[in-house]
Order: structure tokens, then sequence, then C-alpha cells
């Protein structure tokens, strides 16, 4: 690895490598092979627009002597801002060319989120849509920028579409350039040849964590380590050249990239289709269109799902298999959604981190109803422990701690919360509270981590907490997640005001103005005269929570 965050031993390292989980083929390498292997197949569908994995080859080569040229290369860290489309598949894959490393923002973020992730990372460049969602991202791009200052290392902004009023901002088409003859025509030998250099222990990309503490950290995946994530679901699911898979949830969710998601569906020689929302009008309009067998959602969407598919309206035939993780998806909607859809369901309790567990295909219903699946590797270690580190027996709650062959070890330049992420010996400390069953299969009962689970958006209390604070009428806040039925868990902020509190739309357009992603303004504001506290002087939620029961 080019950067110096804690990883695996040699000894380790031999050893997944050893036992074929770790490959030795870069991004880059690998989108060459599958060109040479399906040259012909369609790899991915946005709308009325197709690319064989041929196309998507050459056109990774374009964006990857565009990048170049803009002086982005090797290592460089480029903050990718994109909506679910193709060029975000494109300009992947451009990055990985260059063995430049894509940061994954989420379309919905910020600027408060978007200025720490160019910090954190040392991001060259950033890559955004012009507007999405009614919103402007140049706008945003241009106060992040203007918030780097002259000392800031990002040098561009590129943008998926119109750059605007905006002279300095690139258009991706002006990034999209025919490489010279020589290094586009390619033999077979070529295949293994690493991308500029790179190596396949590299830093190959960064994703979000939900974040307990604030801001979000930076996950730090290799070549090695994420193929083999996407290439141990894709086995799971039995992925192949017939499988058309629909990204559905955020293309830039782990979930929807690489378990198995976007990566297995490519690595299997199968086809993506991306959404450009997650509504079941939508997404079933392209199911029938498209022919999809596969896709994945969080539970808020299911009921949603189901609904639509009862009009009866839909031919959802294709469809063999829908995986449902992110948050607790109910038994009652876990029960119902395969005979709604007439699918297989499979569920999915995975973590940007790391670890993926998934229930497998042919697992009994009980098992895939009420719990949240087993690790994809077995080398995949996973201990479940009480308070005092110690391991409990199965079938008792406990805090899930694990390690294995992409599992991180590190997060990316946070040198102090690693100390107390982590064991030494290396177990990556998730904060998830779990039972383990005889089977290896894990029910996830809780969080011990200061994180809402809304609906699959994480929201970190310190966070908004600290953002409540600057609120001018709020001298203390604490943000809890309390049980909802659509969403699993919707956030509660408990304010203590001099005076009358603001309301909720208030509150919403504070943050908003802060820079705050919206998901992350609580559902509610409830004052209290002042925040109760554990005896040991920390903000007691459970006693807050137990309030609104009243
Ligand atoms: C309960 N809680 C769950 C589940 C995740 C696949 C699927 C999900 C994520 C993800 C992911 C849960 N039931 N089925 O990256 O590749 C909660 C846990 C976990 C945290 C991780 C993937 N599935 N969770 O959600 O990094 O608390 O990844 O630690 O966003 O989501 O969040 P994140």
């Amino acid at each position: 690895m080019t950067e110096t965050q804690p990883t695996w031993s040699e000894a380790e390292s031999a050893r997944y490598r050893a036992a074929g989980h770790w490959q030795g083929v870069t991004f880059g390498a690998r989108l060459r092979q599958a060109a040479s292997f399906h040259g012909g197949r369609v790899a991915l569908v946005d709308g009325d627009r197709r690319w064989t994995y041929a196309d998507l080859d050459a056109e990774a080569d374009r964006v990857a002597a565009g990048l170049r040229g803009l002086g982005i290369g090797r290592g460089d860290r480029v903050v990718v801002q994109l909506p679910n489309c193709a060029e975000f598949v494109l300009v992947w894959f451009g990055l990985q060319r260059l063995g430049a490393v894509p940061v994954h923002a989420m379309p919905g973020h910020r600027r408060r989120e978007i200025s720490h992730l160019v910090r954190l990372a040392d991001a060259v460049a950033c890559v955004v849509p012009d507007r999405h969602a009614r919103f402007d991202h140049r706008q945003l791009m241009s106060e992040v920028r203007a918030e780097q200052g002259p000392g800031g290392l990002l040098r561009h902004v590129i943008v998926v579409g119109d750059p605007g009023p905006y002279d300095d901002f690139v258009p991706f088409d002006a990034v999209r350039v025919d490489a010279s003859p020589a290094a586009s025509t390619h033999t077979d030998a070529d295949a293994d040849a690493d991308a500029d250099g790179t190596d396949s222990a590299d830093l190959a990309l960064l994703l979000l964590s939900g974040g307990t503490t604030g801001l979000p950290k930076l996950i730090p995946r290799t070549h090695d380590d994420y193929a083999y994530n996407a290439r141990a679901c894709a086995d799971i699911c039995a992925l192949d050249a017939q499988t058309v898979y629909l990204a559905v949830l955020p293309i830039g969710f782990n979930f929807t990239f690489a378990c198995p998601g976007v990566l297995g569906t490519l690595m299997a020689g199968g086809t993506v289709v991306v959404a450009p929302d997650p509504s079941p009008q939508t997404a079933f309009a392209l199911i029938e269109r498209e022919r999809v067998t596969m896709t994945s959602l969080t539970p808020p969407l299911v009921p949603h799902w189901m609904d639509e598919a009862s009009s009866g309206s839909w031919d959802l035939g294709s469809l063999a298999v829908v995986q449902v993780g992110g948050a607790r998806l109910p038994e009652d909607h876990a029960r119902k959604l395969g005979p709604a859809l007439g699918v297989t369901v499979q569920q999915v309790f995975g973590m940007a981190e790391g670890l993926i567990n998934l229930t497998r295909l042919d697992d009994p219903e009980n098992l895939v109803c009420t719990t949240q699946g087993r690790p994809v590797s077995p080398d995949d270690d996973v201990l479940v422990v009480d308070a005092d580190g110690r391991p409990v027996p199965d079938g008792t709650a406990g805090e899930l701690l694990t390690r294995g062959p992409y599992t991180l070890r590190g997060y990316y330049r946070a040198e102090e919360h690693n100390r107390t992420a982590f064991t030494p010996d290396g177990y990556y400390r998730s904060g998830d509270v779990v039972r383990r069953l005889p089977t290896g299969h894990l029910v996830v009962v809780g969080r011990i981590k200061d994180q809402i689970n809304r609906g699959g958006e994480k929201i970190p209390a310190v966070e908004v907490e600290e953002q409540l604070l600057t609120h001018p009428a709020i001298t203390a806040a604490a943000l809890v997640g309390v049980p909802d039925e659509r969403w699993g868990e919707r956030s509660v902020a408990f304010v203590v005001c001099a005076g009358a509190a603001p309301g909720t739309r208030e509150v919403a357009l504070h943050l908003k103005e802060r820079g705050l992603a919206a998901y992350k303004a609580p559902d509610e504001v409830v004052q209290v005269p002042s925040l109760p506290l554990t005896a040991v002087g920390k903000v007691d939620k459970t006693a807050l929570t137990l309030l609104l029961r009243r």
C-alpha cells in the first residue's frame, strides 16, 4: 500500500494469497481481461445507452487518458459524487486504469461532508453531476473550493453534464480523450499488465464509514481485498454471464457496488442496469424491459415494492433474487417478500469496513427470515464478546468483532481512532450487537455505537449534536434513535433551550444552512429542561428514549 494505515501482516497476506482469495490482479487489468473474454456482451445499461465489455474497456482508456491529461495519476484521490448513472462506472474504471483512487461520496452529501472528504483524502479532483434531485452540485463545489483556500490540493471539478457558469470546471465529455494508438491497441499479454505500475495490494478505493464519532471516516480497500469481497458474494449468489443486476440503491454504496452488486456482476460477465431512482415503478419497468435477474434493497423500500407488485400489472418473471440489507428487515416483511415478488430473498448484513454476511440461497426459510446471514469467507474470523471482551456462548448477545481477508485493519489517516476501533490482534470492533446461532448465522439485535440507522442511512449522533449546538437557541442537544415502523429507526433531537425551542422545520433548515446532508435532520425535536446524565456523567440516552414512551 502506498499509504501508511495499518494493514495485514506479511504472514496473513501470504495466507490469503495462498488460499486464492487475493488473486494479484488490479481492477484496471480485470476490466481488460473481461473485455477479451466477454467483449461483445452487454456490460452496462443506463436508459437507452448501452456499453459492451469492449466499449467499457475502451471508455476506461479514454477517461484515463483525459484524467492523465489533467495531471491526475497513480495514488491520487478523486471524490466521486454521482447519482446512479453509467458515468459512475466509467469514471471508476478510468481511475482504476490510472491507479488513482475513487472516494465514494453519497449523492445526498452536502458542503460539510464533501469538504471534509476532500480535506481528509487530500483529493485532487471531484466528479459531480450538474444538478441532481433539484440540487445544484456545481454551486456546492464552488463553495467547497472556496473553503479549501489557496493551500488546498483540489485542482479540478469535473461535471457530468453542463458545467454552467464556472469556466474552470471541466465537462466530463472533455475528459474522454482518445488514447494514442499504441495505448489503445492491446494484446492479450497486456491483460496482466498493471495500470501505470499499480500493484494489487495498493489502495483501490476509499469507502465512507457510517461513522459514530462525528464526520465519516475513510475505509481503505485494496484491489486484492475488494475484488475478493465482490467475488465471494458473487459465488454465493451464483452469478454468471446471464445475470442482469439492477442497481437501485446508491451505486457508490458498498452494498450496491460490491456485495456482489456492480463489481460482482461485471466480474461474472453479466449485465449491470442502473435505476435512476429506487421507486418500484421505475425499477419494475426496467426489470420488465431488461429481464433483470437480481437486485438489492434496504428494508424501507420493501413494503412499497410489495404494494406495487400486488397491482399485478408488471411482469417480474425474470427476477430471481432480491437482497435486503443495510438495516434490520422485519421478519414479517422477510416472510412476505418472496411470495409477493416471486423471488428468493437474501438477507445481507454488511459493512463498508469489510465483513459481509449473507443468507444462502438454499437456506431454510426460517433462517432466511429470522437471521441476517453468515460470513461469506471461510477465513472471516468472527468473535461475539461481552463488555469485558470475553467471548460469549452461541445464542448469547454480544458485540461483533471481526477480521479477515477483506476487513480493514485501520481507517485511513485516523491514527487515534484506530487505537480504540481495533483490538490489539487486529479485530475490528463493529459496535453491532449480535447473537450467533450454531449454524454460524448472525442475528443483529442492536448496536452499542452511537449511530442511528434510518432505513439503512447511518446518522452519527455526535456530528448532528455538534451542529445542533450552533443554533443560537440551543444550549444542549442529544440525538437518539427511536423505533419507527417505516424507517426501522427515526431520529429525535432532545434540546435544551433558554427560551422557546425551534421547531423541526427550523432545525432542518438550520442544519441545511450548515451544509449537512438532509437525511441527518432530526425527524422530531423535543424540548427538555435538561439532559439526564448517567452515573459517570454521560448523557443518558436510554433515559431520553424512555421519556418518549411515557
Ligand atoms: C441490521 N443492521 C444492519 C442488517 C447493515 C451490504 C449491506 C449493508 C451494508 C451497510 C454494506 C444490516 N441488519 N441486515 O456495506 O456491503 C448496519 C450495521 C452495520 C452497519 C454498516 C453492505 N446491514 N447493518 O449497511 O457501512 O450496524 O454498510 O455495522 O453503511 O449497518 O453500515 P454501512
